[in-house]
Formats: C-alpha cells, structure tokens, sequence
C-alpha cells in the first residue's frame, strides 16, 4: 500500500492537489485508491460524517442491496475479496457500510477525506478548477473527479404543511444513525419505490399502526434472501477472477443467463415454468430478462406484468387492497423492480392500511397527521420514501461553471455528456456513473470500476504526453446523447414516469439518462476511444 503525506493547509491558504474528488461513496474512495496509486496527490470531500455514500444515509429498517452481495462489491483487489466475508445473498446496509468502513481503513484512505464538507462551488480558470466548500476552504485542483453517486439528493414530496406537523418527519435517505423509535407509534409512510418497500414490513412489526400512502403501485418480487453458506462461499471465492471478468462483460454488471427466445415462441407451460423460477429466484433481472421482448413489446411485457398480479392477489387476502396494490398504468420494469421481503404478506396485517392517493390524493400535512381528499390520518411518524432527485441532481448541487457557462445551463434541456463520463467545455472533470452511461441500470460496482479506471488511465496518459487540459469535443457528444435517446426510444422505457426520466422532479427535462447498451459493450466503446489516442477529446 503505498503512503502520501497528509494533505493540510494552513487557514487562508488554498490547498493544491493534482485530482479533487467529490464524494466518498463507492466511486470517491476508489477513485482515491487509484489517484494514489498512480501518483497522483488526491483529496476527497464528502457532506457525510464518514465514507459510504449512499449508504452513510440510507440507514432505514430494511435497507438493503438488489444486488447479491458478491456481485456488489469491489473487484480491484483480489486479497480484498479473498479477506472479506459477506454473511447474506443480499447484503444489509449495516453489512454494506462496514465492508465500505474496512476498506477505508484497509487503504488507510481517511487521512486524505474531509468529511462534513460540501463543495458549493467549482469554477474553471486559468486551467485549473477553483473549488469552494461550505467550510469556507479553498482548494485548487488540476481534475475533478464527481463521484457523487446517482441517487444521493432526497426528494421531499410537493405537499405543503410539514413544518406544521407536531410528530417526527423523516426521509429513508437521510434516516438517523441513533434510528427512529416507533415502537407503539402511529407511523405513515408516503412512498412505495424500493426504500417505502424495504422499511414498510419491519416499521409494520413496531409500530402500533402503519399507514401507507401510495401513488403508484410497485412490481415487488420477493428478494429470497438467505445466508451463504459456507461452502457456497469458498466456491465463490475459488472462481472469483472468472466471475469478475464475465461481470465486466456482461450486460448488467452481473452475470446472469440471456434471453434467446420470444415470449411468443413459448408455450404457456413453459412461460409459467419460467416465472415461477424466477420468483423463486428473487433477481432483479429475471423476469425483465425472461424473454427477448419483455422490454420492447408491451404485449409481451403485459403477459408478464399479469402473472406478477396473479402473485399480488394469491398473497394479500383482501382482495380490494390486493387490486390496489396491483400496478397497471406502466409496463413491468420501467420503473425501478423492487425486491422486498414479506411486502405484499404485511397488507395482511391488522395494524396495517393503504390509502390510494389516486382515488384521495394528499392535500396537506396539518399538525396532526396528513388530511386527504377524503380525510384526516393522525399519525406520530411521518416517513418520506419519496425518492430522489436521481442521476442529475447530485451532479447539480454544486454551482459548477465551465470554459462558458454553468452546468445548470448547458443541462438545460437535459444531460449532455460525452460518453456518460465528461462534458464539453467542463475541461478536466469526471463525472463517475453519469447520466448517459449504463449506471443504475447495472451493478454499480462494476460501472463505477469501469469508469474510475477509465478516468485514472486518462490522467495518466495525460501526464505521459505533458497535457494539462482535456476537452471533450462537441460533435461526438452530440452523437453519444442521440445514440442514447435511440436505443431508450426503441424500448418500453420511455412509457414509465420513472426517476429514469426524471419524471418525478415536476419541471425536470423528461429524458432518458441511462445508456441500455449494456456494460459490457459501453466498456469496449470506451476502450475503443481510448486505444485511438481519446478520440473525439481535444488536448492541451
Ligand atoms: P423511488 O423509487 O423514486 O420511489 C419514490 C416513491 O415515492 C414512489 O412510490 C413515488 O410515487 C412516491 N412519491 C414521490 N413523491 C410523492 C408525493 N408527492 N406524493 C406521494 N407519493 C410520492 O425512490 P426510492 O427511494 O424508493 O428508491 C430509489 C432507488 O434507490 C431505487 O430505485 C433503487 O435503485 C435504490 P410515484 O411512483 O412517483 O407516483
């Protein structure tokens, strides 16, 4: 491991570093591995208390990984993933931010993180970025790297009134680590995307009543969690260089087997075969991968979107509560999946209800509770799992201003990235797992991997040639962000309201940010570039 002086300095002084790195999630604490091991004098900046990003805040009851835990987990260092032991198919988050705890201090990387800080400000000048943080510290730094993560700006829902509650308010993204007690509670829950699903079963054994205020149904498909067992994981961890290359190569960032075949070239029995093993599976990808066409024909995605419903109402007894649980208005898939554990069996239970905010929508959180269209609800616990502002909100947060405008500006009408990696005229910067690269439509390890390195490789080259300035030039942007948009539009994509599309921030731009290409055939294009001298990038 190798050893860099600390970097401090002296009040009213601008600290200097060749890469400043935003974020000590995932991306943050291996783009600081790498920038150290190439050399180069790096610095890390994070809001949080510690390192873990997204998982330093979600700490809600339930939270947990979608994907299985020897997938979500870092590959760089073979002696790491031989050292590291994880306990369950889908790791917990107290799991996941212990691994991220360890290798921190495995890399010893804290002595070059501050943490509490938020950068407000990036300005490019005189071919540097002039950073300002709410501390009030300069810094100077030759690259950025944004390694903001994708979903770590929370979204409070548009209802009036919070500040008048009298009980407790709190989001699942910025859940506090002392915990929320709601033992004997009056507890509501607006939201049922992947946090609302996680917490809602285990808020529901505590609290005296639960109360969820739903907007649109979700698909759930019960995660089938266990322990691994131990020979389960010696196998693993005897093939974990092959598994680790099919990762990277893979569609998804895990490896799981491709449809070959039409739903509509499938006999009946053999398409309820196929659902059935894959609820029995519990993966987030084998349904919509079921078949070819699950995500391109809507009557074949329909097909499986019914048998889901069929699931919904042989589990939940009350068959109202069942057909309102029963999503209908999007295709399967184009809003997030969500794996949960006993989510549908806990609208079985006396202390839990649903309000259908389409049938008595929310009009306004009052002292007591939250008054609908058709009443009052009193409640004590008030707990927003309504999102975030995804993939270009984080990116956002801070003013950023370029060779000519801010970012704000150039995104007006939406992301436009070269290569869901960097922008034009944003000289110098990174941006890890941005919109318009696969991102959180894979493994976010193995996406965040392929991007650090990419990053680190081109600041390395960079070095070697004596450059100090990268831009990526206009036109193949251009053609990267039409590139993107053809292969959503030739998808179902497109017809959910999801945070995808930023359907769930009113007056965001409704675009498509992920690139569906899949990872592996995204990190054979970037290699691509890179192999012909970062075509399309100009250099300085
Ligand atoms: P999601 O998936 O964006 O879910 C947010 C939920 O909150 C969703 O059900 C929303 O309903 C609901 N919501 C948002 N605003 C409101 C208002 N104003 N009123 C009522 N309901 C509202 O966020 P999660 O945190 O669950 O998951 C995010 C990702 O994290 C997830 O996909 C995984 O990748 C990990 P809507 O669907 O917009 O009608």
């Amino acid at each position: 491991m190798e050893k860099n002086s600390d970097i401090h300095s002296p009040s009213n002084e601008v600290t200097e570093v060749d890469a400043l790195i935003i974020g000590a999630g995932f991306a943050g604490m291996y783009s600081l591995i790498r920038c150290r091991q190439m050399g180069f004098r790096a610095l890390a900046v994070d809001a949080a208390g510690d390192v873990g990003g997204t998982w330093f805040w979600n700490r809600y009851p339930g939270a947990r990984c979608d994907i299985r835990s020897i997938d979500y987990s870092y590959s760089f260092d073979p002696e790491l993933e031989q050292e590291w032991e994880w306990s369950e198919k889908y790791a917990t988050q107290p799991e996941i931010l212990a691994y991220a705890n360890h290798v921190a201090d495995r890399y010893d990387l804290r002595r070059d993180i501050r943490f509490s800080t938020r950068v407000t400000q990036l300005q490019w000048q005189n071919d540097v970025w002039n950073a300002q943080t709410d501390t009030g510290e300069e810094l100077r730094a030759q690259f950025v790297i944004m390694a903001v993560g994708a979903l770590s700006q929370a979204k409070n829902p548009e209802v009036e009134g919070a500040e008048t509650f009298n009980g407790t308010i709190v989001h699942t993204g910025h859940w506090p680590a002392t915990g929320v007690d709601v033992r004997g509670k009056r507890v509501a829950v607006i939201g049922t995307g992947s946090s609302g699903v996680q917490a809602i079963p285990l808020l529901a054994q505590e609290a005296a009543e639960l109360i969820v205020f739903q907007r649109t149904p979700n698909y759930v498909v019960p995660a089938q969690n266990r322990k691994l067992d131990a020979d389960e994981v010696a196998d693993i961890k005897a093939s974990y260089r092959q598994h680790r290359h099919a990762q990277r190569y893979s569609h998804g960032g895990v490896v799981s087997p491709q449809p070959t075949k039409s739903l509509w070239d499938a006999s009946e029995q053999e398409r309820q075969e196929k659902f059935d093993a894959a609820w029995d599976e519990g993966m987030l990808f084998s349904f919509l991968g079921s078949y070819t066409d699950v995500m391109i024909d809507e009557s074949a995605n329909e097909v499986v979107a019914e048998y889901l419903r069929n699931r919904i109402r042989s589990i939940v007894k009350d068959q109202n509560v069942a057909e309102k649980l029963c999503p209908r208005s999007y295709p399967l898939g184009t809003k997030r999946l969500c794996l949960g554990t006993n989510y549908y069996e806990t609208f079985n239970r006396e202390n839990v209800s649903l309000v259908d905010l389409r049938e008595t929508p929310i009009e306004r959180i009052v002292a007591s509770g939250i008054e609908t269209s058709a009443q009052t609800y009193e409640v004590d616990v008030i707990v927003f799992a309504t999102g975030f502002d995804a993939m270009t909100g984080p990116l956002l947060g801070p003013i950023i201003t370029g060779v000519s405008q801010k970012l704000s500006e150039a995104w007006e009408a939406g992301p436009q990235t070269f290569m869901g990696i960097a922008a034009h005229d944003f000289p110098n910067m990174f941006m890890i797992t941005a919109p318009q690269s696969p991102s959180v439509l894979t493994n976010m390890m193995v996406s965040i991997e392929q991007h650090v390195e990419w990053a680190t490789d081109l600041m390395s080259w960079m070095r070697d040639k004596n450059f100090r300035v990268f831009n990526p030039q206009l036109e193949p942007q251009t053609e990267w962000v039409s590139l993107v948009n053809m292969i959503s539009d030739f998808t179902l994509y497109p017809k959910g309201n999801s945070w995808y599309l930023g359907a769930n921030v009113p007056g965001k731009p409704r675009i498509f940010m992920p690139y569906l290409g899949g990872v592996g055939p995204y990190r054979e294009q970037c290699d691509e570039v890179a192999n012909d001298n970062y075509r399309g990038i100009d250099f300085s």
